[in-house]
Order: structure tokens, then C-alpha cells, then sequence
């Protein structure tokens, strides 16, 4: 059975949590921690989490496993089947990959950590989020689902990015991130009322406190 290696809390391990349940498939989680011990190495060659252990050996980074699942259980896809639209939803995975969850991921420390952000970092980020967000906004269909009328992994991978740069961008620069990308609101909405999405809220807020007093040093 497949197995997925990360905690409640991590957002690229919610993501993976969303494509396995839509597409049905039979799965047991492993909580681990990011570790650079060599044990996890072995797995997570960069000691991140999430991991997808298959048959055939391990898998990080969640682009690549998002690809691997839609290839291995191409039934109930998460990808358009026309090359070109597929492309355009690996672009978007793309855009909100480096110009969303990357930049916002920088000033986690002093939004959600406890700690302070540089003021360079923060001066860093803002750009190049007004650039993702821009990109979002202009190749996202909302029609309901990001890149049209079926749910991608796109909206997987949106849900638990563009929720952090919000949270990110209204505490550093008092921006409502969401707001410049029309349909963005209702689409983590409807995404966040999904059954899986409610365990997956119901597990990260269970677990949010410890996790943070652990990252805080309390
Ligand atoms: N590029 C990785 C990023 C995963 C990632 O940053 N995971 C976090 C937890 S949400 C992590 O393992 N952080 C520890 C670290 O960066 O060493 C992916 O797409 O899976």
C-alpha cells in the first residue's frame, strides 16, 4: 500500500492528502518530521517531508509526486487529458510553487514562528508576490475550480499556498492578497468545505499548537 511520510500541519503534505483522496486510492500516513538524520535521508534526499513511499522505492518533492499519481492511477484524473491544458495546469502548479508558497515560505518565521523578518526579506518578497499573484490571477479560470470546470491538482496545491501568502501578506504589508485575485476567496472555500478538506482543517488545528510552540522553542 502506498504510503505518505509528513504531519497534519505541513501544507505540501495536505496537498498530497487532497490528490490521493480524490482519486481514491488506498493509503496509510507515517507521521515524520523534516529530519536531516541519515535514516530519512535515505528516503528525503533533502530531509523535507512530504515522501510517497511506493512499490517501486520513495518520492519527494510534491510536484513530482502529484505527476507520479496521476501517471501510476491515471483513473480519476487530476490532470487535463489535451496536452496543451495540462500544460497550462503544470504552469500554474509552477507559479504557485516559486512565486507563491516560495517567497511567502521566507517570511514564515516572523508571521506564524515568533521570530522576526529581516527587513531585506520582507522588502524581497513583496514583488515578487505581486508578480505570482498577478500570474494567478491571469492564468486561473474560477470557473468554479481554478483551471476550469474540473478540480486539478492546481487546486490542491492553491488551497494550502495561497492561504499562507494571504496570511503572510495581510500581516506584513497589511494586504488582502486574496482580494486581487478575483474568484480566489470562493475557490478555497469550496475547496476548504470538501469532507477530506474538513479532516485534513480538523487534524492541522488539533496539532497546530503543539506544533508551534515546537518551532517557537517554547
Ligand atoms: N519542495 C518541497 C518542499 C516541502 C517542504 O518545504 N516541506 C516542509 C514542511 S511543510 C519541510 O519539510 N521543511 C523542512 C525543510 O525545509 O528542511 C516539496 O515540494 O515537497
Amino acid at each position: 500500500m502506498l504510503k505518505l511520510y509528513g504531519f497534519a500541519v505541513s501544507n505540501y503534505f495536505n496537498m498530497v492528502r487532497m490528490a490521493l483522496d480524490a482519486k481514491g486510492l488506498d493509503y496509510e500516513t507515517v507521521v515524520s518530521m523534516p529530519s536531516q538524520e541519515d535514516d530519512w535521508l535515505q528516503k528525503s534526499p533533502l530531509g523535507k517531508v512530504p515522501v510517497l513511499e511506493t512499490d517501486d522505492g520513495c518520492l519527494s518533492e510534491t510536484l513530482v509526486i502529484l505527476d507520479y499519481l496521476e501517471d501510476a492511477y491515471p483513473e480519476k484524473p487530476l490532470f487535463p487529458a489535451d496536452p496543451f491544458a495540462k500544460a497550462q495546469t503544470r504552469q500554474m502548479l509552477q507559479v504557485l510553487k516559486l512565486y507563491i508558497e516560495l517567497p511567502a515560505r521566507r517570511l514564515f518565521p516572523g508571521v506564524f514562528f515568533g521570530g522576526e523578518n529581516p527587513a531585506l526579506t520582507i522588502e524581497e518578497v513583496r514583488p515578487v508576490l505581486e508578480k505570482g499573484v498577478r500570474a494567478v490571477k491571469q492564468l486561473g479560470a474560477f470557473k468554479p475550480y481554478l483551471m476550469g470546470e474540473q478540480v486539478t491538482a492546481a487546486d490542491f496545491v492553491a488551497m494550502y499556498s495561497l492561504d499562507l501568502a494571504a496570511g503572510v501578506a495581510a500581516k506584513t504589508y497589511q494586504w488582502d492578497l486574496l482580494a486581487d485575485i478575483p474568484g480566489a476567496a470562493e475557490l478555497l472555500e469550496r475547496l476548504g468545505n470538501g469532507e477530506c478538506a474538513q479532516r485534513i482543517a480538523a487534524e492541522k488545528n488539533a496539532q497546530m499548537a503543539a506544533f508551534l510552540s515546537k518551532v517557537r522553542g517554547g
